[in-house]
Formats: structure tokens, sequence, C-alpha cells
């Protein structure tokens, strides 16, 4: 239904603006929030092409699997696995069973001559199976791929997943005790001190009323040493009644678990025993130390963290005037000029290209049908604390772990984004089950505030909009929310940015005589520290500039000191100060900093396309906008991330680009941080970043390559594909002003790809939207202000003929759009006569959230282990 109302919006587009409103108005009531509700479905039947209809000439190769297909698979895996008793729902620690399955992302060299050329077929569709298993009492996590899909006898098979992985395992293996072991285990270990939770605390645990305003609730954090011996730091939480407001709410006790040391017994939690006792900074041996000092008449307390209306979100109580109007938001009353293949999710626009999938563990990526940007997805999401008590000093999340796609919830219309956006599901395929996510992704046109580009003359003003396309989603895992968009802009710029908002992962503020200050972060309420961490959130770009053949180089603008011929004798004595520009190539896989001074242009060239002035057409990567700012990580050589996130020392890296290196972390690298599946300091590692073919050419830097010592023959492969990594985040040092909520506002960072020398202009002077105002009596206008108008002759007040220079290098001409176009006194939208007059339906502004948001409720983790792998595993009932 949707979709035939959306191609006849389509057909008509092409028609008059008239009869387009009358279609607009007639039909598009509900057209914004209507899309949304068409689900995808892969494995659905193709639409046939019709007027106007938008189809990707290509499938999306990256597609997650329908539910079908996920059927299938699972059917299939029952019994190729039938000797391990797959489970398909499980329901205890010990069952085996299949945690995720999604679709295996095609090789890129199987792609690209699919996407490229007519003859090659599609590469085979494979599925990605993370099997649990319980093996010598440990838990055993493995990667397999299923495949080729349609499941088919003899062909289909199932086979260890383990090229993506540089460790050369397809496993981690941890111990790893279920969850409802160690929160029974915490909570017996919370009732035995009652005495003291009240005492110390005002408060206690109670599995009668876990969330009542009295109430704490004891969360365990596990780790593990070297030897992969498990232990938890416990700490107490007011539990935030109805306002998620936990991790705001920590209390000063600390207590250790251990487990038992014989690891096949460790999630038998009679065997735990209950470690040391931290509390207002000193150290208890174990419980009846901590019991003693707290009798002692000397003993020191510190005031306990309350909950309050300070940890809601909304302040219900003030009324600022002004506060009740709605304030003005963006409307599209004319629809949308991207074109859409729903189906394939597939997007064009002005000259972009892209398809776009969801997967569990990263959320939302786009691939390039064009040779521009193969692939841009996020990897990881980290965020590294520090602090002064056993909880914060050991507290890291990535957050990978828990799924970024797991985690991206339904966006709230008229919002997240502007109510006419389109809207896509994702469905997650975990537990045995297919779970979907509505509305969890959006697409939309936005007009920019500020303008793209503006001119005034004495004879005319022009400026163009800066409309940009945006693909967003959000990810809420546990306190946090982060914000991710792709970006694509009128000049062909690309932009990755993260905003995080939610609640900040706080610490608890011990105050005494002793100590009023705190060097991990600020007091921002009475027993809150605000806790100094750094999140870092690393992308993928797979760089195709104008081909796959590319190579980077850092451009730098430098003092110099010279002298030319023209200067003066005294300038020549003691040389010209000036500055000039140095190219340095990046000749090796490394890591990179942004530049002092913004002093270096990092470029990624194409190897041989030039444009038509003879430069080699590129991209420039630069940190983008947003006050977060792109960081990498303050701590070196983390003690808590070991080798499960090296990308995060520096900010950029460029590496050859490799199928057997498709990512550059693994959500499984969190439970394995010594030992991790991918070890990212093992892509980046020095390779030769030299198109080997080119060599044999008779190229300028022939002789300097050349010295360069050979690596073996394995080098001789690179074909000058590369692949940068980079960062967005920010140090974040919340303060007063992070409560309730961190700001977007502030916390917002990214990168952005600019094309530098790609075209042979700017590209954004065909497709930008504007408006010409043309000034009376200056017909010929031009110039610059405070010039004379040159030549031409007098004015007129009619309707006039703006005569444009005709165009050299094409065959068009005089026609509607060759050289010129009827121009009236007043004001012209770029290419078209301006009108007036638009009617919005209501509707327009925004949906009807009451009926539109479909979400009951919402499968937040609680950032406890719960939600992730480890929450999978429960004792039966
Ligand atoms: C398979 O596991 C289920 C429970 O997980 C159990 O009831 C059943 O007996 C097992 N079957 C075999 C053949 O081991
Ligand atoms: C929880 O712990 C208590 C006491 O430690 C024990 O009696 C009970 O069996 C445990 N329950 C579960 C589900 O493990
Ligand atoms: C990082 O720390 C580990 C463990 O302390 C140590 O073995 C290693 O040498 C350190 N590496 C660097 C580069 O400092
Ligand atoms: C993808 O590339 C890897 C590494 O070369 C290879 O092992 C694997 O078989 C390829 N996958 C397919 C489906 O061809
Ligand atoms: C884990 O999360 C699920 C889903 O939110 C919830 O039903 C379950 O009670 C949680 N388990 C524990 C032990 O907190
Ligand atoms: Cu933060």
């Amino acid at each position: 239904m949707e979709s035939r109302r959306r191609l006849l919006l389509m057909c008509l587009s092409g028609l008059g603006f008239l009869l387009f409103l009358v279609a607009f108005l007639s039909l598009s009531v509900d057209r914004g929030r209507g899309s949304r509700f068409e689900y995808y479905n892969h494995a659905g039947p193709t639409a046939t092409p019709k007027c106007g209809s938008f189809v990707a000439s290509k499938a999306n190769v990256w597609a997650d699997l329908g539910s079908d297909e996920a059927d299938e698979v699972y059917s299939f895996l029952a019994k190729e696995w039938a000797d391990l008793n797959i489970t398909r729902t499980p329901r205890h620690a010990t069952d085996n069973f299949i945690y995720t399955l999604e679709a295996l992302q095609p090789n890129k060299s199987d792609t690209l001559p699919y996407l490229w050329t007519d003859e090659a077929a599609a590469p085979q569709r494979w599925a990605k199976a993370v099997l649990s298993q319980r093996l010598d009492g440990r838990s055993h996590y493995s990667y397999h791929a299923v495949g080729p899909l349609p499941v088919s006898p003899g062909k289909t098979r199932v086979v260890p997943l383990t090229y993506p992985f540089n460790s050369g395992r397809n496993y981690v293996t941890k111990d790893m005790p279920d969850l409802v072991s160690i929160m029974n285990f915490t909570q017996a270990l919370a009732e035995s001190v009652l005495d003291i939770t009240v005492e110390l605390l005002g408060a206690k645990v109670d599995r009668e009323d876990p969330n009542g305003p009295d109430s704490l609730l004891a969360f365990p954090r596990p780790t593990w040493d070297d030897a992969g011996h498990l232990f938890c730091w416990v700490q107490f939480f007011r539990p935030g009644y109805n306002s998620g407001a936990l991790s705001i709410l920590p209390q000063g006790i600390y207590t250790r678990i251990d487990a038992v040391e014989d690891a096949a017994g460790v999630d038998e939690a009679g065997k735990w025993k209950m470690g040391e006792w931290f509390y207002n900074g000193i150290l208890y041996e174990n419980l009846d130390e901590f019991r003693a000092a707290i009798r002692d008449p000397g003993f020191l307390k510190t005031p306990p963290n309350l909950d309050g209306p300070w940890t809601d979100t909304e302040d219900f109580e003030s009324q600022s005037a002004g506060r009740e109007l709605p304030p003005p938001i963006s409307i599209q009353p004319l629809g949308p000029r991207y074109k859409l293949d729903r189906k394939e999710r597939y997007v064009s626009w002005f000259g972009f290209e892209f398809y776009f999938t969801s997967t569990q563990a990263t959320g939302v990526s786009i691939y390039d049908g064009r040779a521009l940007l193969y692939e841009l997805s996020l990897q990881e999401a980290m965020a590294h604390y520090a602090g002064d008590d056993p909880m914060a000093s050991g507290q890291e999340f990535l957050d990978s772990f828990f799924g970024m796609g797991t985690n991206a919830f339904e966006l709230v219309p008229g919002y997240d984004c502007p109510g006419y956006a389109d809207y896509f599901d994702s469905r997650l395929h975990r537990l045995g089950k297919t779970e979907r996510l509505p509305n969890n992704i959006c697409l939309f046109e936005f007009t920019s505030d500020h303008l793209l580009s503006r001119h005034t003359t004495q004879t005319s003003v022009t400026v163009s909009r800066n409309t940009y396309l945006t693909l967003r989603s959000v990810s809420t895992v546990g306190n946090y929310d982060y914000t991710i968009d792709y970006n694509f802009y009128l000049d062909g710029a690309i932009e990755v940015k993260v905003r995080a908002s939610g609640y900040i992962f706080g610490a608890f503020y011990a105050r005494h005589a002793h100590k009023n200050e705190d060097e991990y972060g600020h007091r921002i309420h009475d027993a809150l520290s605000s806790s100094l961490h750094d999140h870092v959130i690393s992308f993928k770009a797979d760089l195709d500039v104008a081909g796959t053949a590319n190579d980077m180089v850092r451009l730098a603008v430098e003092p110099t000191s010279k002298t030319y011929p023209w200067d003066p004798p005294s300038v020549k004595q003691s040389r010209r100060n000036t500055m000039h520009l140095r190219e340095y190539p990046v000749e090796r896989e490394t890591g990179l900093d942004w530049p002092q001074n913004a002093g270096e242009f990092y470029l990624v060239y194409s190897r041989d396309q030039k444009n038509k002035w003879g430069e080699r057409k590129g991209y420039r990567i630069v940190s983008g906008t947003g006050i977060g700012n792109t960081p990498h990580l303050t701590v070196l050589n983390s003690t808590l991330l070991e080798n499960a996130a090296r990308w995060a020392e520096r900010d950029l890296w460029v590496v050859r680009r490799k199928d057997t290196e498709p990512r550059g972390a693994d959500p499984f690298n969190y439970i394995n941080p010594v030992d991790p599946l991918i070890d990212f300091s093992r892509i980046a590692d020095g390779e030769d970043l030299f198109y080997h073919q080119e060599r044999k050419g008779g190229d300028d830097e022939e002789d300097e390559r050349s010295t360069l010592p050979d690596r073996g023959d394995e080098e001789e492969d690179y074909d000058g594909d590369l692949v940068v990594y980079f960062n967005v985040g920010s140090h974040h040092v919340p303060h007063s002003g992070d409560l309730p909520n961190t700001l977007m506002h502030t916390s917002a960072s990214s990168v952005m790809f600019i094309p530098h020398n790609f075209a042979d202009r700017d590209p954004s002077r065909e497709s930008v939207q504007g408006v010409r105002l043309q000034l009376k009596h200056k017909r010929d206008g031009g110039g610059f202000p405070g010039q004379p108008g040159g030549g031409g002759g007098g004015s007129s007040e009619e309707e006039e003929e703006l005569r444009l220079r005709g165009r050299r290098d094409g065959d068009e001409s005089g026609d509607a759009k060759g050289g010129h176009y009827k121009l009236r006194t007043g004001a012209n939208y770029f290419g078209t006569p301006y009108r007036e007059g638009v009617n919005l339906p209501l509707e327009a502004l925004e949906p009807d959230l009451g009926k539109e948001y479909r979400s009951g409720s919402h499968r937040v983790s609680d950032l406890s282990i719960n939600g992730s792998a480890a929450g999978m595993w429960f004792k039966e009932p």
C-alpha cells in the first residue's frame, strides 16, 4: 500500500510542480511515518521496475539474513551439530546453543567484480554463526561460516571461520560462571551485611522490593587475572527507581569475591569466597576487620549518594515561560530528493550511491556503489575509566560486545530524526529467535541553518543552501546513548559523526576531613564524582578514490626561508621567511595523529586518475566538527585493555586492505584482552604501501621506492588498495552540566572525507538548491561589489533573459538544459522559477507519537554482564 503511494509520488515528481503539490496534499497525510510500516525482508519478492520506481542495479550483498534464511540455517546447524545437542533456546548455562547468527560479509575481492562489471556473479552468500559451548567447565565461543546459501544438500557446509582473526583461532574460552549464580552469590553476600549497609548507606538489598526507595542493588564486575582466574569487585548502587539512573548512584562500599581455583567448579556459587572490603579510602582484609573498624568510635564515615529529583531526565518542577511552545522545526513539504530502493537498502542522492546494512556487534555500515568509499563502518566503541576505587579504576567497556546493533532501539520520529524521514527496521537472530527492532535506522535530507556558499555582487545575490543527507541510528548501550550519523554533503564530502548522551558512569565521591579533591573527576553532587574517562570509537573507511589503487600522502604546510630573484637586496641577504607545501608519502602501514596546528593534510590519492588540471584525484581526511574532538586513548599501554584495542592508541591508521582483515576488532576481544581474536597491532604491522605493479613503470618515485627492503613474495600481491581506521569520541571529563544527562552539544565529534582535487571544480554547483536575487537596473551583473558593472546596456524592468556563458564542453545548447533560462526580476531558484505557498498536514510536523511508537519496552542492558554474551547464561528455574 505505502510503497504504491511512494511510487506514485515518484512518478509524479517528474511532472509539474502543481500536479505534484496536488498529489502531495491528497496522498501524503501520513507519508513520512507511513513509510515506516514497510518491513525490510531480504527474501521477499523482487519488485518489478515501474515508472519512477528506483531499483538498485545490483543486489545488496551485505544485507543481513532474512528470517527465513536464519530459520534455514538454524535447522541446518541443528542437524550438522546433532552430536552437540544444540538447544535452540538455551535454558541452562551448560546448554550448547547458537548465540548469534547473521550474514557473513562477502570478501571485497568477490564483490568488486560483481559491482563493477556485468559478467561476474554475485558473491556467494554465507552466514556467520557463534556457537556457545560448555567445554571442561569453561565457556567456549566459536565462529563458524555456513554456506553457500540458500541451504542446499551436498553443497552447503559449515566450516570454522578463522580467516578474519589474526590470532589464528576462531574461538575464545573463558571461565564464565552463569549470571544467576554470580548475582545470587552477590545477593546472598549483600544480605549478610545488612547491618553495615543500613549503618553506612541507609539502605539495604531487598529481594522483595529490589527497586524500592531504600533498596540497594549489588553488582559484580568480572575480571580475569592472567591465568584466566575469575574475580569480581562488587559495588552497591541505589536502583535509580524508574529513571535508569543507576550509573550515577554508586555507593561507597566495595567488596571482592573470588572464584575457586578449580576452573571446572567456577560456577558453583558455594565455592566462591568473599575477599577484601574497601570503604572511604581504606582496604580491609576481610569482613570481620571491616565490622570491627565500624564499631570503633573513631571510624570515619562518608555521606552516601542519595537519589532524588536530580537524577530525573525531565525537570518536573520548573516552568520557564515559553517552554510549552514547540520550537521551530524542519519540514519536507515536497518529498525527498533522494532515491531509495527500500528492499535493497540502496540510496542515490546527487551523485552519492550507497547500500547500507546493520550488524549486531557494530550497527549500521555503508557500502559504496561507486568507486569512492567501499566501506564505512563502526568497529568498536570503547570507554576507558580511571579512578581511585576498585570499580572505577578497573572499568572499561568495549560496547560491540554488548552490541551496537543489538542495542539500537526505535527512534523517536520528529525528534531523533525529522518526522518526514524514512525509517527502517533491523532484525536480530539471537538465541534461536528473531527479534525485530522497529524503526531503528533513519534516512533524511536536512537543510543546515547555514549556507553552503553565497556571494553578493553589485547586481545580484546568489545563495546556495547547504542541504545534506543523513543516515542515522542510536545505540543505547546501558547508560550511554550513541547517536551515529553518516552524512553526505553536496560538495562530495562524507562525514562520520557520533554524539553521546545518556547517564555518565559516575564514581562514588568519598568526602571527609582528609580528602576534598578528586584527581579523577569533579564533584558534581553530594557524593558523586564525574569520573574521568576516554571515549574512543573506531571506524573503518575503505577508501577507493577513483579506483582501488590509492596511496596516502601527508601534505605539509611548512615554514621556509628562501630568496627569489625579485627580492630586494636587503631581503636577499637575510632570506624571505615564508611558507610552502611539502609532500611526504606514507610508505608503510602506520598510525598517525592529527597534526599540530592542522599543519598537514592527510590525503588519499588515486594512483593514476587525474583531474582536468593534471592533479591526482584525492580525498582529504580531516578531523571534523564537534566539541568532543577526535581523541586517542590517553592511557599508555592500558592495563585493562592489554591487546584488545591497540587501534585506540593513535588517531588514524592506514593499512593494506586484505580479505583476511575485514575488521579491526572483534566483540570477544572484550573477554580475552591478553590474547584477543583480533590484535590490531598485527593489522597495522608496518607492511609497505607501494603499489608494486606501478613499480615496473617509469615512475618518478621509483628510485626512492626500490631502496626499501623486499619483504617477501606475499608483499608483491599488494594492489594499492588501502584502508583507513580512525577514531571519534572524546576525553570525557564530565562536569555539573553532565547531570542528569551528557549533552550531545558538547559530546559530538566527527571525521570528514573531503574531495581534494577530486573533480575539476566544485561539484555542488550542479545540484545545489539556492536562489538568485537579480537586482534591477544592471543586466550583465557580475564583478565585485563596488566595481562598475561591465559592458551591457541599460536595465529592463520586465522579465529578462539571463545570458549564461555558453557551455563549451557539452552539446546541449539553447534549450532549458543549456545556455540560458528565463529569469524574472527578483527571486529565482537556481534553474527554476520561484513560487510561493505550500500547505502541510499537521502530521508533517510530528507524527502522532502516542500511536506511532511501536516498541512496548526496550531491552536496555544494565551493563552488568546481563544483556551481553554473558547474560545468556542462566540456570533452569
Ligand atoms: C539434550 O539436551 C537436553 C537439554 O538441554 C536434554 O534434555 C536431552 O536429554 C539431551 N539429549 C541428549 C541426547 O543428550
Ligand atoms: C542462591 O543462593 C542461596 C544461598 O546462597 C542458595 O541456597 C540458593 O540455592 C541459590 N539459588 C540459586 C538459583 O542458585
Ligand atoms: C605494555 O605492558 C605490558 C605489561 O605490563 C608489557 O609487557 C609490555 O612490554 C608493555 N608494552 C609497551 C609497548 O610498553
Ligand atoms: C574470503 O577470503 C578469505 C581469505 O582469503 C578466504 O579464506 C575465504 O574463503 C573467502 N570467502 C569466500 C566465501 O570465498
Ligand atoms: C537479564 O536480563 C533479562 C532481560 O532484560 C531479565 O529478564 C533477567 O531477569 C536479567 N537477569 C538478571 C540475572 O539480572
Ligand atoms: Cu562519557
